[in-house]
């Protein structure tokens, strides 16, 4: 351990530790604006310099680890002012349109600017005006507003290695833009959302597609429908002050009919249908001799990497739907035709924690199943939370209320879906009983829980040995790739027969478009209120669900038959 002082308290850390850090365990907060606790420091911006006893210069605290005896001092008169005047550099490059801004009122650079009182620049204004590109439609890109903290395009590299964001041109010159300055929809951009997340400023939000829903409501001329996502539920609250993880479903269902919705349904159903189809597509390709492994695909930022990076594991795809879809699918068939209402008259909008789910609902011909596009807008949970509060609903003190039926009921499996790992458990506390006609007595796999960045198990079905991998945070899923392809094109025996893939760190719950400010501690909050949802459930298998059992008899048959072929199955691009 490191014996140092900050502000003249003692402190012990372990070597290695940043002055930001121990100067975090003494409670003194320093402030910063382009480090990031998912990212390495890199020193960029200035605003976390401290003086250090014996050093002639300030020093940056994100990048600076202690030394024995260390004399730290956070905060004098002399380190505020060098805080400010680096506050006002990046202000005088920046344009002054908050009130305009996506990020008014949750910006970092706002927030520091009302703590040191900023009134007005002493510096020559030199903002570059720079269109928006608007190219996805899942992320907006504002390089005006980019402050060069690079946060965007660390995650994007280090991170989720899909390099599409980076750095072009020097010094003054120097602008945020897709790699080779191309658009974001022409450069290898997966719409995973994460660079928005982690953006501390207005400079790449998500596309906002509430004033569209805002207008179907308004129009009442359609049956508008509304399905949430499962890791919506434990971080919605966030955006009204409550505990991150704190479950929150039955305020949502109830949020919803007040602004305006006339079905409120839950993805989580559509999640244990999911199960149905891609638990039964595993058994039969396990058991048949067909393509392994099999590899989830309700992740829409990771078919797209594969379409663009991994084509030679097309066949490995999930064919099955992910729950967004299939639940699209099956409002404007099943619930169309148990209704009475023409799917020509309804209207689908999805709340998902994701960015790229903008995407996915029109990435091809099967999102069309149903004749109609299957859903026709998907708002992030910002957007819903920015709804809500435009509506003036006292979100923190809403009843609960159920949400509406054949489109609603869930179980644990489906709930888990949100976190790393979750569909995997889902599937083999399914695929458990679809090989042996038994129910499992211990539902929980705990070899698939957790932060570890790919994790692999081998699971016991009956002496049925299945080698599976579950991983998150793309830079970890091309790992698992590259891992299987080289035993594939060596002919060995494959490593895994059974693999799960989330873009995003800690699975959906860290989503590109969930409330800002996650962490490892705030996904881990969100990750226990799933478990725990799971654990509250009565049903905890997606095959015991009573509504999907329904749907099978009345209107699908058979898991992988005709109709659910035709309805809940999908392709992809070579
Ligand atoms: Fe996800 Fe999924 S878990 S992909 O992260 O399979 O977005 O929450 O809705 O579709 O169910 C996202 C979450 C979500 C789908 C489900
Ligand atoms: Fe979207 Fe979930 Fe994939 Fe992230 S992990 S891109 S939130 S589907």
């Amino acid at each position: 351990m490191i014996e140092c002082e900050i502000n003249g308290i003692p402190v012990a850390v372990p070597a290695g530790t940043t002055i930001l850090n121990a100067a975090k365990q003494v409670g003194v907060k320093i402030p910063t604006l382009c480090y990031h606790d998912d990212l390495d420091a890199w020193a960029a911006c200035g605003i976390c310099v401290v003086k250090v006893e014996g050093s002639p210069k300030m020093l940056r605290a994100c990048a600076t680890p202690v030394g024995p005896g260390m004399k730290v001092i956070t905060h004098d008169p002399e380190v505020v002012e060098v805080r400010r005047t680096v506050l006002e550099l990046i202000l005088s490059t920046h344009p002054n349109d908050c009130l305009k801004c996506g990020r008014s009122g949750n910006c970092e650079l706002q927030t520091l600017a009302a703590d040191f009182g900023i009134r007005e620049i002493p510096f020559e204004e030199r903002v570059k005006r720079i269109e928006p590109d608007t190219s996805t439609p899942s992320i907006v890109l504002n390089p005006e507003k980019c402050i060069k903290c690079g946060r965007c395009v660390l995650v994007c590299q280090q991170m989720q290695g899909v390099y599409a964001l980076e750095f072009i041109g020097r010094g003054d010159g120097t602008r945020l833009a897709p790699a080779a300055d191309v658009t974001l929809a022409e450069s290898p951009c997966i719409k995973c959302g994460q660079c928005s997340a982690h953006c501390p400023v207005g400079a790449i939000y998500e596309k906002d597609d509430t004033k569209a829903v805002w207008n179907e409501i308004k129009e009442n001329k359609k049956h508008v429908m509304v399905q949430i996502a499962p890791a919506v539920r434990v971080a919605l609250g966030e955006a009204f002050g409550m505990e991150p993880g704190a479950i929150v479903t039955g305020k949502i269902y109830t949020a919803l009919r007040r602004l305006g919705f006339d079905a409120v349904f839950d993805t989580n159903w559509a999640a244990d249908l999911t199960i149905l189809e891609e638990g039964s597509e595993f058994v039969k390709r396990f058991t048949t001799g067909g393509t392994l492994p099999l590899i989830t695909s309700c992740c829409p930022s990771w078919t797209d990497y594969m379409e663009k990076f991994a084509p030679d594991f097309t066949e490995n795809f999930s064919s099955a739907k992910s729950p967004q879809c299939m639940l699209g699918t099956m409002a404007k068939t099943y619930y169309a035709e148990k209704s009475g209402i023409d799917a020509a008259d309804m209207i689908m909008v999805s709340v998902m924690p994701c960015t790229s789910k903008k995407y996915e609902i029109t990435r091809s011909d099967e999102m069309f199943a149903s004749g109609h596009q299957d859903i026709d807008y998907s708002i992030t949970t910002r957007e819903l939370a920015r709804m809500i509060k435009q509506a003036g609903i006292d979100f923190v003190n809403l009843p609960d209320s159920d949400c509406d039926s054949l489109l609603g009921e869930y179980t644990g499996a489906g709930t888990i879906f949100g976190v790393t790992g979750g569909v995997m458990e889902a599937a083999l506390r399914s695929a458990y009983y679809l090989i042996t006609k038994e129910d499992l007595e211990q539902v929980e796999f705990q070899a698939v829980r957790g932060m570890e960045g790919v994790k692999s198990a081998e699971i016991d079905i009956k002496g049925t040995k299945v080698r599976i991998a579950v991983a998150h945070q793309m830079g970890n899923c091309q790992a698992v790739i590259d891992q299987v392809r080289e035993a594939r094109d060596k002919g060995e025996e494959l490593p895994y027969h059974f693999i799960e893939v989330m873009a995003c760190r800690g699975g959906c719950i860290g989503g590109g478009g969930q409330p800002h400010g996650a962490t490892d501690e705030i996904r881990a909050q969100r990750t226990k209120g799933i478990y725990t949802d799971d654990e509250k459930s009565v049903l905890r298998c997606s095959h015991h669900n009573p509504e999907i059992i329904r749907v099978y008899e009345d209107y699908l048959g058979e898991p992988l038959g005709h109709k659910a072929h035709e309805l809940l199955h999908t392709t992809y691009k070579k």
